[in-house]
């Protein structure tokens, strides 16, 4: 039928726009995974507000909300191919982006489900200061990831997503990739984190932790996760085991994304 939604068509146009020679590392992945997961995080499962349903993002409020400084990258690279299949929400191609990028980029095969509406208010937004803040630790991630109604494993899963791309001075005011390889999805993270002797960085009064050769970097929020003894014990799980890592990955991301999406049943019947 040649007016059924080809999600098929969307999913080849992002793989075209995921090479950009000249931009980061040379892929666009890594941002566009950075742009579906904050789309997604600002859930809260005691209100179900906030999450990927809405593109909210689109509105001033929490475009410039600084947690997502550098995100307008992602936008403008997705923006010709919501163009070209108009009939996609933003919600779903921010998302499905994400998902492409990962698989793309070797990582697991992410379960997405369309079906998310883009909201049309700037009211509509969910309170700034929903993301977490890279300069906190380990309390402070479970009080964000708990909010969002994740475990202590699906935290250290999803936050494995730092085996690919950098910080930028210019966004977050941190400085440089987590892994050598940052267009790579891999287990390399948690490898790093446990492997390395990682020491005090101050980056214009941003404190991060660096490699002996100062090549790699990791945040206050990452080296949480080898401080706290429970976080530790998952590290060290996925350290020794890339499919064990890839395979919680995919679940704890497939379900970020799912976080206060609701279909209606008409839409539910033809998936
Ligand atoms: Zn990130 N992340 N993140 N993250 N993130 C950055 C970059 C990327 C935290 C954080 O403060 C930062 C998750 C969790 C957490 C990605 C994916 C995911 C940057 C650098 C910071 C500061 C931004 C910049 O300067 O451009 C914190 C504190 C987290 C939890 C505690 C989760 C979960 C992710 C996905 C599942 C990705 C892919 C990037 C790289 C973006 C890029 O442009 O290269």
């Amino acid at each position: 039928m040649s007016n059924e939604k080809d999600y098929n068509a969307v999913r080849e146009a992002i793989k075209q726009i995921l090479p950009q020679p000249g931009y980061d590392d040379g892929s666009a992945g890594p941002v566009l995974v950075r742009l579906a997961w904050h789309a997604s995080g600002t859930y809260d499962i005691h209100t179900n507000t906030g999450g990927s349903n809405g593109a909210t993002m689109r509105f001033a409020m929490e475009a410039n909300d600084p947690a997502n400084a550098g995100l307008e990258h992602a936008r403008k690279f997705l923006e010709p191919i919501k163009q070209k299949f108009p009939w996609i929400s933003y919600a779903d191609l921010w998302t499905l982006a994400g998902v492409v990028a990962i698989e793309e980029m070797g990582g697991p095969v992410v379960p997405w489900r369309p079906g998310r509406k883009d909201k049309t208010q700037e009211d509509e937004c969910p309170p700034i200061g929903r993301l977490p803040d890279a300069a906190h630790t380990q309390q402070h991630v479970r009080d964000v990831f708990y909010r969002m109604g994740f475990t202590d494993r699906e935290i250290v899963a999803l936050i494995g997503a730092h085996s690919i791309g950098r910080c930028h001075k210019d966004r977050s005011g941190y400085d440089g990739p987590w892994t050598y390889t940052p267009t790579r999805f891999s287990n390399q993270f948690f490898v790093l984190l446990l492997s390395i002797s990682w020491s005090v960085k101050n980056v214009n009064g941003n404190i991060q932790f660096k490699d002996h050769e100062d090549e790699l970097m990791m945040l206050p929020a990452d080296i949480a996760l080898i401080i706290d003894p429970k976080f530790r014990e998952i590290v060290e799980i996925y350290a020794k085991d890339k499919k064990v890592f890839f395979n919680d990955f995919a679940s704890a991301f497939g379900k970020l994304l799912e976080l206060g999406v609701t279909r209606n049943v008409s839409d539910a019947s033809k998936l």
